[in-house]
């Protein structure tokens, strides 16, 4: 991957999702994020068929190409290469990262970890960034499993060299917090998502996790 992309994994990381809050379709969603700033985009959708997200999938690439986001597909390895997403994002039961970045050399690829060891083998086997989750406690993800806290961001930037999206739990009273605590992204979903007004609460996370990462440059990473 060419470092050019490396550089845009910063800032607010806004994953979709059209359960939470029905009526809001993913290209709605998109819109307001991107809108609202968010310099990352996730298609997640847990239940759609692969065809019944095709012409979406192609409408967002075009409005993230337009803003300069980055566009990731959750899961879909073979909708995210039709549609000419730039990359995937994995769990840990999904495709195996070795796999992935075998099939698809210069896709962007991200790796669902919880812990060191996790984060290692996410490098190893071609990560490009690790979602690192779930930091608080979130009933957005029934299987996230238990908080893992915001002092886990530290130990895995320890253990891997590779950019760090935080997710789980994330909102506007906690996401500074995830900003001084070292993560380069920090990903949401209901924080947007449910949100009465998607475009402004985009805004206020960006310019809340930014003010968090910068007191850490403040006051020094150790
Ligand atoms: N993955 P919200 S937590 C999709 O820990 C997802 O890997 C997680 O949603 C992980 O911002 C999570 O609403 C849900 O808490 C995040």
């Amino acid at each position: 991957m060419s470092m050019p992309r490396l550089q845009s994994f910063r800032g607010l990381y806004v994953i979709t999702d059209v359960v939470l809050k029905p009526g809001r379709s993913h290209l709605e969603i998109v819109q307001a994020a991107l809108a609202g700033g968010a310099r990352v985009i996730q298609l997640r959708d847990k239940e759609a068929a692969d065809a019944d997200l095709l012409e979406e999938a192609r409408a967002i690439r075009q409005v993230t190409r337009a803003a300069g986001a980055l566009f990731l597909v959750n899961d879909r390895f073979e909708l995210a290469r039709a549609v000419d997403a730039d990359g995937v994002h994995l769990g840990q039961g999904d495709l195996p990262a070795r796999e992935a970045r075998r099939r698809w050399p210069e896709a962007i690829l991200g790796i669902s970890v919880d812990d060191e060891r996790t984060a290692r083998q996410a490098e190893a086997d071609g990560a490009d960034y690790l979602g690192v989750g779930p930091i608080f406690a979130t009933q957005t993800k029934g299987d996230a499993g238990p908080a893992i806290g915001l002092e886990q961001i530290g130990r895995i930037r320890a253990a891997s060299h590779l950019p760090i999206a935080a997710i789980g739990g994330i909102g506007l009273a906690n996401i500074a917090a995830v900003g001084a605590a070292g993560a380069e992204m920090a990903a949401v979903i209901s924080a947007v998502v449910c949100a009465p007004d998607m475009d402004a609460a985009t805004r206020a996370l960006a310019a809340e996790f930014a003010a968090g990462q910068a007191r850490r440059q403040a006051e020094g990473a150790c």
